[in-house]
């Protein structure tokens, strides 16, 4: 096996910040909902100026090989949102303990909690020091190795540093001092991604934005030289602080960096491994105009997702760099910004058996949330339901525990548990 072991990793550049409008919430109290609504459906390559009633306004939908459109599902999922919790402290993920199964909920101020049955949190079972500056500072994700021994997370220091650091766990306690895996410096304070996931296999996936300010100024997006832009696969050696670059990554030897697996994004904030459909999930946030699902072969590699030289459909303004991959991979389903709309949330697919079919996902902004029929991804030709209005404000994330149940969390501090149904 030809690969390499890598020491902590590092990349360069300037500064300045950049916010991310923060919106409005109103909470109208608890208001689970049931609707059916009529689906938008990818496959039309141009703008869709005739959407119907219950669709997103202004919704562009498309695939680069169809001309034509999809024929919709008879029938959108009803959606039910069952409350959890309202008093997690802006909370940004959830995973599920494999040993002890214990929901552990990770919030942006750096505490890791416990989530009992009864929705209550428990005190900090990990507390870390994070830049909390903006928004898109903080503890950013976690995820458990398959085994459960450990817990991989995704945090910005608060020398604006990115860290992956995991911590061993037995019987469902952090034992001993977390070990650093990586460590990327942030030029700017947005754009620091945060999502990440393991396979089956112990390979890690770190989702990494293009290092932030607005409109990629370094050009990152485009250069796989460099980690920000990009999605990461690494192996990582627990408790040894460093990790393996696997043998089949697109630029093991070059010319990108090793770790690289796709590269030309913007801010993957969160993306998911699909391995029932064996598709990766990536919703990619915009800047100005689109935001963004891609829906990718598991097995591919080295995609170009066309960030900053497209955004979204649209062409950008940033060069492209003609090396590595030449073609642009484009989104499979694109939203723009009317109505308030502003930031994806990227989602899931559930594995119950009510909810097995969709893939999930939502704005930040206009907390709407979507249903895009996921068995049909493979085939080009995926309708997409706007799901009725819940009471999730600002959702920040979609997570599954480990029995594929999906969960929404939203920045007021609430969390619930997802249901769909036909
Ligand atoms: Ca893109």
């Amino acid at each position: 096996m030809s690969s390499s072991r890598r020491s902590v990793w590092l990349c360069t550049l300037a500064l300045i910040a950049a916010g991310v409008a923060s919106c409005g919430s109103d909470d109208d109290g608890l208001n689970d909902a049931d609707a059916a609504s009529t689906p938008s459906s990818v496959g039309v390559a141009t703008r869709s100026s005739d959407t119907q009633p219950g669709s997103p306004q202004n919704t562009i939908a498309a695939s680069p090989t169809s001309t034509s459109s999809a024929e919709p599902l008879a029938e959108a999922p009803s959606l039910r949102v069952t409350p959890l919790t309202q008093a997690a402290d802006d909370p940004v993920d959830l995973v599920q303990d494999p040993v002890s199964g214990d929901l552990l909920i990770a919030e942006r101020s750096g505490t890791i909690r416990r989530l009992g049955q009864d929705g209550e949190l428990s005190d900090p079972l990990i507390e870390m020091a994070v830049a909390t500056d903006m928004i898109e500072q903080g503890l950013l994700g976690m995820v458990f190795s398959p085994d459960g021994d450990y817990l991989y997370t995704n945090r910005v220091n608060p020398d604006q540093v990115t860290a992956i650091k995991d911590y061993h766990f037995v019987d469902g306690v952090p034992v001993g001092d977390p070990i650093r895996i990586l460590e990327v410096p942030q030029p700017y304070e947005n754009h620091n991604g945060g999502g990440m996931a393991m396979d089956e296999a112990g390979l890690l996936y770190i989702g990494f934005g293009d290092g932030g300010s607005g409109g990629d100024p370094h050009n990152n997006g485009q250069d796989a030289q460099t980690v920000l832009g990009s999605l990461l696969r690494i192996r990582p050696i627990p408790r040894e602080a460093t990790y393996e670059i696997p043998a089949d990554n697109p630029f093991v030897d070059g010319p990108g960096a090793p770790e690289v697996w796709h590269f030309g994004l913007r801010n993957p904030w969160r993306f998911f491994l699909d391995q029932e459909r064996d598709l990766l999930w990536i919703a990619d946030v915009g800047q100005n105009v689109e935001e963004e699902v891609n829906a990718v072969d598991l097995s591919s590699s080295g995609l170009n997702f066309g960030w900053a030289v497209k955004e979204g459909l649209t062409e950008y303004e940033r060069p492209h760099t003609p090396w590595g991959a030449a073609d642009f991979t484009d989104p499979v389903y694109v939203y723009d910004h009317e109505d308030g709309r502003c930031s994806i949330t990227g989602g899931v697919v559930a594995t119950d058996d009510a909810s097995q079919d969709w893939y999930l996902f939502g704005d930040y902004c206009s907390s709407e949330i979507w249903a895009m029929n996921a068995d049909a991804m493979s085939d080009g030709d995926a309708p997409v339901y706007p799901l009725p209005q819940t009471r999730v404000r600002n959702p920040v994330a979609f997570a599954l525990d480990g029995d594929g149940q999906a969960y929404v969390l939203d920045q007021s501090g609430f969390i619930g548990r997802i249901t769909l149904s036909r």
